[in-house]
């Protein structure tokens, strides 16, 4: 595609294929996808292809054969090598184009060595969708895309979905098979006017873009407010067990699936931060999302529903009040009483997606209970895509994180996350943003994959073997750097409200968000104990319980997300909190100074659009460090009186 950014597709990851013969059997859209693939890379690269409908095997000097064995719509594949011929076999036409993208993930490695024993690949987790925030007007607060950092919606321009540009979303749906997503919402989770019409009068649009993602594999999903029977059909109410407002559901989603028959099901935010939802009738979430998926049930499709309901008009005086114990207080009573067809979506932390948070108590809480976990891909409190910050090792240990006993990969039934992606010229801004994308695409297949290993996989796809060190050295640890220069120890915030980008250390701290420090000039953090707390630390099984419930057990890096201490409180590191509050925000800048050295030796190796692109917002993230770090460092300075023991500069 003209002027953009080929990510980790380029021609040239095409090339072992591209030169090599190969045979295609099985028939479908699928496959005529996975077909056009290697013709395109045969006619770049002087390879050849054959495609062979019929039963009876072809006999031929094949180097790569692709077969398609059965017609269901599986996503598993085996792959092996033998008699000098490499073979992917599936059962599903899925299954084939994940096989494909296996192939050009291994390169060259897959033409070579003696036999293999075939492997089989199967994703962990069936479902591994991208939920877009992207509103098809442009919001008068929000924008295009809510915490959008990479330009307008893929989706929608002008207030419809784009018409003749709809070759990138095609080109977008292929970058997602090609690291293992196979669902996409197209629209925000807080519907506004226009987007509410999606659902009805405008399907239609809807099914474009459908259209346009199917050929890689991807159902197409949409976020819908609870209020539609009012809002679209006029009802006086939309209780989720008034007979009216069912058949009007069920009527909206029959005629969905009329326009797209693949429709994978429907995104709900409900009494959450102003949308509507079952509490205005007295009704629960279970009933909400129960109407919703016996909608959806006859078709197949899913309801999303999402467990991120909190009180955002607390009084900043109430102690007793905790956000972040609100997803377990509300659902956890109704575990056993989803239909089988709706998903509890969860934040991966009980907050809002901070650098750090301890997972969420509501995951493996509800055992009755389908669970999809969320991650969030668009940086909107990890630096807004203007940051380096590669976020693979904080969802790795989301995913192996056991609430009690079993980890949380293997609790969720989906994963999600909200996309990264506009219509950037590098899909996601920052260049280098995109390997979050596709780190998130690899773990949902594989949840307990090094996420290091992932790293490498997408340097070495979208940049070549040339510049994978430096590269690896920039992005492996911008996580801990970015956590480092920012909140402390797991305390949070500290952002200016609003936008969220850049410190602001009471900027949420007498809000009616629910998102305090409680610094004074003794000591800092949110006592979460229930001996002396909110009581959030009892939300755990009873081993996590009793690791957070004491200053001593506590990870340090989440100590003031679960108590308040001291700032002569000795870390488990042996440092003071302060002194290692000053510490970590002077060591912070200093990585980013370091990592913006690296980029600079990097100049001849990875692309002029690319490296001026990320110097430029190198600069950006340097000069943000600083005042973070400076900020940071001046505020605790002045609250606590306490110099720093190396007597660096703080204002
Ligand atoms: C889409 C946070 C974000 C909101 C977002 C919300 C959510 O509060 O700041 O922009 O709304 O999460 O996940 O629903």
């Amino acid at each position: 595609m003209q002027g953009v950014d080929p990510a980790w597709l380029p021609d040239e990851a095409f090339r072992p294929i591209g030169t090599r013969r190969t045979l295609i059997r099985g028939s479908g859209p699928l496959v005529d996808t996975v077909h056009g693939e290697v013709a395109e890379a045969c006619g770049r690269f002087g390879g050849s292809v054959s495609r062979d409908s019929a039963a009876a095997p072809e006999p031929g000097p094949y180097d790569l054969v692709l077969e398609l064995t059965g017609t269901e719509g599986g996503e598993t594949y085996t792959f092996g090598r033998g008699d000098g011929r490499t073979t992917v076999t599936a059962s599903g036409a899925s299954g084939l184009l994940y096989g494909l993208f296996h192939v050009v993930r291994l390169g060259e490695a897959a033409f070579h060595g003696g036999d293999r024993q075939r492997e089989q690949h199967a994703p962990a987790l069936a479902l591994r969708m991208l939920d877009h925030w992207d509103n098809v007007a442009v919001h008068p607060v929000m924008g295009q895309v809510e915490r959008g950092y990479a330009g307008g919606s893929l989706f929608w321009a002008d207030g419809r979905a784009r018409g003749e540009l709809l070759g990138r979303v095609r080109a977008y749906g292929r970058l997602l098979a090609a690291c293992g997503i196979n669902a996409v919402a197209v629209n925000n989770v807080n519907v506004h006017e226009a987007e509410a019409r999606l659902l009805t009068d405008r399907i239609g649009e809807v099914a474009r873009i459908a259209g346009a993602l199917r050929p890689y594999g991807i159902r197409t999903h949409l976020s819908v407010t609870f209020a539609a029977p009012m809002v679209l059909g006029e009802l006086p109410t939309a209780d989720p067990l008034d007979e009216a407002v069912r058949a009007w559901w069920a009527e909206a989603t029959a005629r969905v699936y009329e326009a797209i028959p693949d429709f994978g099901g429907f995104v709900v935010k409900a009494d959450s931060e102003g949308q509507p939802g079952p509490f205005a009738y007295g009704r629960s979430h279970a009933d909400g999302a129960n109407m919703l998926g016996a909608a959806l049930e006859p078709y197949g499709g899913t309801v999303h529903w999402r467990a991120f309901v909190y009180d955002h008009r607390q009084d900043w005086r109430d102690r007793r009040t905790d956000r972040a114990r609100a997803a377990y207080d509300h659902f956890v009573p109704l575990d056993g009483q989803f239909a089988g067809n709706a998903v509890l979506q969860v934040k991966h932390g009980p907050m809002d997606f901070q650098v750090r948070e301890p997972v969420s108590p509501l995951i493996g809480a509800m055992p009755r209970t389908r669970l999809a976990v969320e991650m969030q891909a668009t940086q909107e409190y990890t630096g807004q895509q203007r940051h380096v910050c590669w976020l693979g090792p904080l969802w790795s240990e989301v995913l192996r994180f056991r609430p009690d006993g079993v980890p949380v990969a293997d609790l969720a039934d989906a994963m999600v996350a909200v996309s990264n992606v506009g219509d950037d010229p590098f899909w996601t801004g920052h260049p280098l943003a995109q390997a979050n994308l596709y780190t998130f695409g690899r773990l949902a297949w594989q949840p307990d994959a090094d996420p290091g290993a992932i790293l490498d996989e997408w340097i070495r796809l979208a940049f070549g073997p040339g510049p994978s060190s430096g590269l690896h050295a920039v992005l492996d640890g911008s996580w801990r750097t970015y956590e480092k220069y920012t909140a402390p120890l797991g305390v949070g915030w500290m952002v200016q409200p609003g936008h969220h980008y850049g410190p602001s250390v009471d900027g949420y701290e007498y809000s009616p968000w629910g998102t305090y420090h409680f610094a004074d000039r003794d000591g800092i953090g949110v006592d979460r104990s229930v001996t002396t707390g909110t009581g959030y630390a009892g939300q755990y099984s009873k081993w996590w319980a009793e690791v957070y419930e004491s200053p001593d057990t506590c990870p340090d890096e989440l100590l003031l997300f679960f108590h308040h201490v001291a700032y002569g409180h000795v870390l488990r590191s042996g440092k003071t909190v302060i002194q290692h509050i000053y510490d970590t925000h002077f060591e912070g800048v200093e990585e980013v100074e370091a990592a913006q050295r690296v980029w600079a030796g990097l100049a001849d190796l990875v692309g002029p659009a690319r490296h001026a692109r990320v110097a430029e917002l190198h600069e950006e993230q340097l000069r943000s460090a600083r005042e973070w770090r400076d900020q940071i460092n001046s505020y605790f300075l002045r609250k606590s009186g306490v110099p720093d023991a190396h007597g660096r500069r703080i204002y």
